[in-house]
């Protein structure tokens, strides 16, 4: 038999940080899970747990943390026999890594990632080292498996963009060793936030931000009744338009109702896009003035039935912790194979070794 030809390697991981919801469903799950029919690929998808220690977090609430997050993405269909499925701290090579790349990044670099500046703003009592080398730890994620495919929502291009200058800056010291990686992006790569449409839906923006996939058919009709949206039932800009003004002004709109109004309207057609009927988000923008009362109606109609199988094998798999654990520590085992024939290759180059 003719060996396995892998023709890339894709890699992606998500914080267990609280509930995972529809933003990361757009941008991440949704777009693993595409990849995982395809021929010529092997794929990593992890938890980065030790990425979710950069921000505020209770230690007592962390490991089910990251079995809720390993039950939703099981339940949206991951299949542990086609990705190696696993839990970040549990392949240390990770780390290893990381520290390595540090003495090829440059600070001026990381001082540049919006993400930082946002969540540093966000948890000013708490602006640590590892908040600020996050994407490090994220280029050697991706590197540790020679990665050049990362599946992720629109947020996280800044990171994988510097994962290439990481690579590049090593390469150049220390011979070919890594691969330039691409962002794999949807065509929904990022949900907006329902109570402040100008931001990505985030957990850190408060319940009311975000659909998580676990909500039942009352809290989704709840959370969505209330989302911002414009008082004409007429979209005066074309969602180009608007994501041209976002992108050229982004500070100037913190305070733009117009365009809050506007921006929130378009999400929730994103989402009706995402997870309606074939041609319904269309016909809603086709019939203006739109209803709004009605519009939410049935977005949280569609939200509710799209996960509707979901959250049934969901609330199975929550009873089999065991289970769920015996797939994370077989995934581990896979992903160190691999993630320690890079170390070693690291080691050697880097003169350690
Ligand atoms: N709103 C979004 N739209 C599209 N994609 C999104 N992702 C996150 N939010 C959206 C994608 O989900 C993956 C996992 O991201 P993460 O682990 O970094 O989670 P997050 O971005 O930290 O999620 P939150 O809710 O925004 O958490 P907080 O509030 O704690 O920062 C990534 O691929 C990301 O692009």
């Amino acid at each position: 038999m003719p060996a396995k030809k892998t023709q890339h390697v894709v890699v992606s991981g998500i914080q267990p940080s609280g509930q995972a919801h529809l933003g990361n469903y757009a941008g991440f799950f949704r777009n693993c899970l595409k990849l995982q029919g395809q021929p010529g690929l092997d794929r990593y998808f992890f938890i980065a747990d030790y990425h979710s220690l950069s921000e505020n977090y209770d230690p007592k609430a962390k490991h089910q943390q990251v079995l809720d997050l390993a039950a939703d993405f099981l339940a949206l269909g991951l299949d542990p026999a086609k990705s190696v499925f696993f839990v970040q701290s549990e392949v240390p090579e990770h780390t290893e890594l990381c520290w390595v790349l540090n003495t090829v990044t440059p600070i001026s670099f990381l001082e540049r990632m919006t993400q930082f500046k946002d969540k540093a703003g966000r948890q000013q009592e708490n602006v640590n080292a590892a908040l600020f080398d996050y994407p490090v730890l994220q280029a050697a994620d991706i590197l540790v498996y020679k990665g050049d495919r990362v599946p992720v929502g629109r947020d996280q291009i800044q990171h994988i963009e510097l994962t290439r200058d990481v690579a590049r800056f090593f390469n150049n010291r220390f011979g070919e060793i890594f691969p330039e990686a691409e962002p794999l992006l949807t065509d929904t790569p990022k949900i907006r936030s329902l109570n402040d449409p100008l931001k990505k839906m985030s957990k850190s923006l408060g319940e009311r931000s975000y659909v998580a996939l676990t909500d039942e058919p009352a809290v989704i009709y709840d959370k969505v009744k209330s989302a911002v949206t414009e008082s004409t039932g007429i979209l005066s800009m074309t969602e180009e338009e608007l994501e041209h003004a976002l992108v050229a002004h982004a500070d100037a709109h913190a305070e733009d109702e117009g365009l809050r109004g506007q921006a929130g309207v378009w999400n929730l057609l994103t989402i009706l896009k995402l997870v309606g009927k074939p041609g319904e988000a269309d016909r809603v923008f086709a019939a203006q003035p739109i209803k709004y009362s009605d519009l939410k109606r049935l977005v949280a109609e569609r939200i509710g039935e799209h996960f509707a199988a979901f959250r049934a094998k969901r609330k199975k798999l929550a009873k089999e912790p065991e289970k769920i654990r015996e797939i994370l520590d077989a995934g581990a085992k896979k992903a160190r194979v691999a993630a320690k024939k890079t170390m070693d290759e690291v080691r050697k180059a880097i003169g350690i070794r």
